[in-house]
């Protein structure tokens, strides 16, 4: 398919990249853009070539699927260099006209060229870092060249993006274009011809390279950075070393040791992960059963009921999205208590500098108070955010429904409760979705989108689009206690705790944890978001279950495995009031700077609930404690995949690397699963069953999977029997 294509435009040829949605360098690109270039090289009409991307950007890398196919055939990642030097070593001058984004690959040929120019809102960076690789396109030698060794280290391992006006201040860019970028890379290409050669290479500058004595110490503080900002990560300190090269060797030998590394982390586990991480969350809004033609409902106001923390954070979000908000709750206090927090909040973000005070302005005009439920009959969208109890959403939706218009879209923000009963307390069920959102809600990425067994799938494909448009990750799961992401949580916070009793200590468990990569230990996730969460669900489940008996038994488990002894400690400390970071205390203490401290009174009630129970204490290794953790967790996101809780062991990744704070770089559980090898997590999950107990019974769908050598990204790839279809709305 033609994917370049040229204007003239009196002695300057305009080639326009046109590879949607975002022109990236796929290879119908690599081939058919040197072949245009070498053109118009001999075209004796043609003075200079300006190179655009249509439509809404520049070009936003090399195609990452073939990162992906190149990480998985162990075959070489895409190869830019034969363009690269064609570009930059055409007798006439070559003007990149960036718009939008031009990143990774994109900002490699941008480099290429002789002159550089951008529009105004253009964003230009190296974001590979967040890809597990570095930039493999000669980036790291022309970058260095370009705006010095500090700076390139700055872009590398950031992975962050820069401004036309900042790009041109490093001397990324020779100039930022007001108005129409294609007309004034034109007339800047008009100018480089009146001047005449030479015109600059950029791999023959050397100006900013420093020296061996001036270098040592940024490198130095760019590795401290790599370390701090990326622990554990390996592509950062990799982007450093091929900018040291660029410090050290001749350009053609600088490429080539960064041609050695970036293959090296294509190929490597963090590499294959991070892309893993990519792609899973761009798929995971293409649902396999909702139809194509699945239209989602324009969405202008929002009506938020609850003004709590969630309702306050969700509000946020979508003001932030450019929504229109009405904020309500049962009496005016709440709604008043509700925005001042906003206000609050957005006001230090501009303190901060992270917010003008117009754009805060803007943002909390758009949040409206509103009395008890008078903001449902105007809204598209409602979601209800009251206090987690099935009987009062019940009422809430009742409610809800007598108010809202037809078309609207009724949406629950429950963490637990189960979808179909909330459906049935109004009279559309079809119109009814879960929005689980996760706290605080204007900052966590995910959205677990629940899917009732009546929600349709007009419905769905709005909830798709709304979190899309809130720039959150909104993932499909269906309905069953704790859907896909705390359903999970149970049995790898419950190990945890029995870990402890068995010998090891909070703090252990939560090192243990971190060191790994786990943004937080689960002793200090518990603490946060408060230790009466789960107890309240132990309270429902000792008498009455906030799901039906029928819906258990379909799902085939719960979160609490009932042949199992629960945790001994949990219990206690909030029946002694330790209930978290709210209360200053729970597994750990609290000062101001809310940094856990390890308490002797916690230890001492392990220690003595252990004792009474007849559970001798051991030292506990490390190891053990991660396997036990990270294990149970994987061993219930099997059987969260068998049935068909998440329909892609890839969307349970997602949904733990955006809202449970998974180390990107170990791409998610299941994937981290493939990478040891599931006959190896299998044989030490029936190693647990026999020594801990029932447990730990291998899921049904890993113990297939180990046997037959297979992987969970092969089971994504299998054809699957679709779910009976969702209801049309
Ligand atoms: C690289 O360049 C390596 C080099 O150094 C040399 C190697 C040898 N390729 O995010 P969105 C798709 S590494 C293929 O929802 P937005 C994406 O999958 C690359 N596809 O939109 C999605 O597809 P679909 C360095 C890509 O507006 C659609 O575009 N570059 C690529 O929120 C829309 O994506 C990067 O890391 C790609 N490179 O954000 C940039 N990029 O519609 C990665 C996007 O089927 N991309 N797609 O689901 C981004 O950061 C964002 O996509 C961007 C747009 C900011 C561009």
């Amino acid at each position: 398919m033609n994917q370049v294509f040229v204007t003239p435009t009196d002695g300057i040829a305009v080639v326009q990249i046109d590879n949607p949605p975002v022109n990236a360098l796929s290879r119908d690109v690599r081939e058919q853009l040197p072949v245009v270039v070498a053109q118009l090289a001999d075209d004796k009409a043609v003075d200079a070539i300006v190179i655009v991307g249509a439509g809404r950007t520049f070009v936003a890398g090399a195609d990452i699927k073939e990162l992906e196919e190149a990480a998985w055939s162990g075959g070489e990642p895409p190869d830019l260099h034969d363009l690269l030097r064609l570009v930059e070593e055409c007798p006439k001058p070559i003007v990149m006209a960036m718009h939008g984004t031009a990143l990774g690959g994109g900002l490699e040929l941008a480099m290429a060229g002789h002159y550089r120019v951008a529009a105004a809102g253009a964003r230009m960076g190296q974001p590979e870092v967040n890809l597990g690789i570095i930039p493999g396109a000669e980036g790291t030698q022309r970058l260095t060249r370009l705006v010095g060794v500090e700076k390139a280290i700055e872009l590398c391992v950031s992975g962050k993006p820069i401004g036309a006006d900042e790009a041109k201040q490093a001397g990324l860019i020779d100039q930022v274009i007001d108005g129409d970028p294609t007309l004034g890379a034109v007339s800047f290409a008009r100018e480089a011809v009146r001047r005449g050669a030479p015109h600059p290479r950029t791999r023959d500058r050397a100006d900013k390279l420093g020296t061996a004595e001036s270098n040592a110490p940024i490198f130095a503080r760019g590795l401290e950075m790599a370390r701090t900002t990326r622990r554990h990560q390996t592509a950062p300190l990799a982007a450093i070393e091929a900018i040291e090269a660029a410090t050290t060797l001749p350009f053609d030998e600088g490429c080539r040791r960064e041609r050695a590394i970036s293959a090296a982390c294509v190929r490597s586990d963090q590499g294959r992960a991070m892309v893993h991480a990519f792609l899973a969350e761009r798929n995971a809004a293409k649902v396999p059963d909702l139809p194509k033609d699945a239209r989602p409902a324009e969405l202008k106001e929002v009506a938020i009921i609850g003004a709590g923390t969630m309702g306050v954070g969700i509000a946020m979000a979508c003001a932030n999205a450019g929504l229109r908000v009405t904020l309500s709750d049962v009496g005016p206090e709440a709604v008043d208590r509700g925005l001042a927090t906003i206000r609050r909040s957005y006001e230090s973000s501009v303190t901060r500098g992270r917010l003008s005070t117009e754009a805060a302005g803007d943002r909390l005009g758009r949040i409206q108070p509103r009395a008890g439920f008078d903001g449902c009959e105007p809204a598209d969208l409602v979601i209800e955010a009251v206090f987690e109890n099935l009987a009062l959403k019940q009422q809430v939706f009742a409610e809800i429904d007598r108010r809202a218009r037809p078309d609207c879209v009724l949406a629950t923000n429950t963490s637990t409760l189960d979808i179909d009963r909330i459906a049935a307390a109004t009279g559309r069920p079809a119109s009814v979705v879960g929005l689980h959102f996760f706290s605080p809600a204007n900052v966590m990425r995910l959205i677990e989108i629940i899917r009732g067994d009546r929600t349709g799938t007009g419905v769905l494909a709005t909830a798709l689009a709304f979190a899309k448009r809130l720039g959150k990750v909104g993932v499909v799961v269906r309905n069953g206690p704790g859907f896909a992401g705390n359903r999970m949580m149970f049995p790898y916070m419950y190990e945890a705790q029995f870990l402890a009793e068995e010998g090891a200590t909070p703090e252990q468990v939560d090192r243990v944890l971190t060191d790994w990569g786990m943004a937080m230990g689960i002793f200090a996730v518990d603490d946060m978001g408060g230790l009466d969460v789960a107890w309240r669900i132990r309270q429902e489940k000792r008498g009455r279950t906030p799901f039906p008996p029928e819906v258990e038994r379909k799902r085939g488990t719960t979160p609490f495995p009932a042949n199992e002894r629960e945790p001994l400690v949990a219990d206690k400390l909030v029946e002694m009031g330790r209930l978290g970071q709210k209360t200053g205390k729970g597994w750990f203490r609290y000062g101001d700077d809310r940094r856990p401290i390890p308490d002797p009174e916690v230890l001492n009630l392990i220690e003595s609930a252990a004792s009474s129970a007849g559970i001798r204490r051991r030292q506990i290794g490390d190891e053990e404690i991660l396997e036990r953790t990270i294990y149970a967790l994987i061993n219930e996101g099997a059987r969260v995949l068998e049935e068909g809780v998440a329909s892609r062991a890839a969307d349970i990744d997602v949904i733990y690397l955006t809202g449970y704070g998974f180390p990107a770089f170990r791409g998610g559980p299941m994937f981290y699963a493939d990478t040891i090898g599931l006959a190896a997590i299998h044989d030490r999950i029936a190693a647990f069953h026999r020594e801990l107990g029932p447990r730990w019974k291998p899921a049904p769908l890993l113990a297939r999977l180990a046997r037959e050598g297979s992987t969970f990204r092969q089971f994504d790839a299998e054809p699957k029997r679709t779910a009976a279809p969702a209801s049309r709305s």
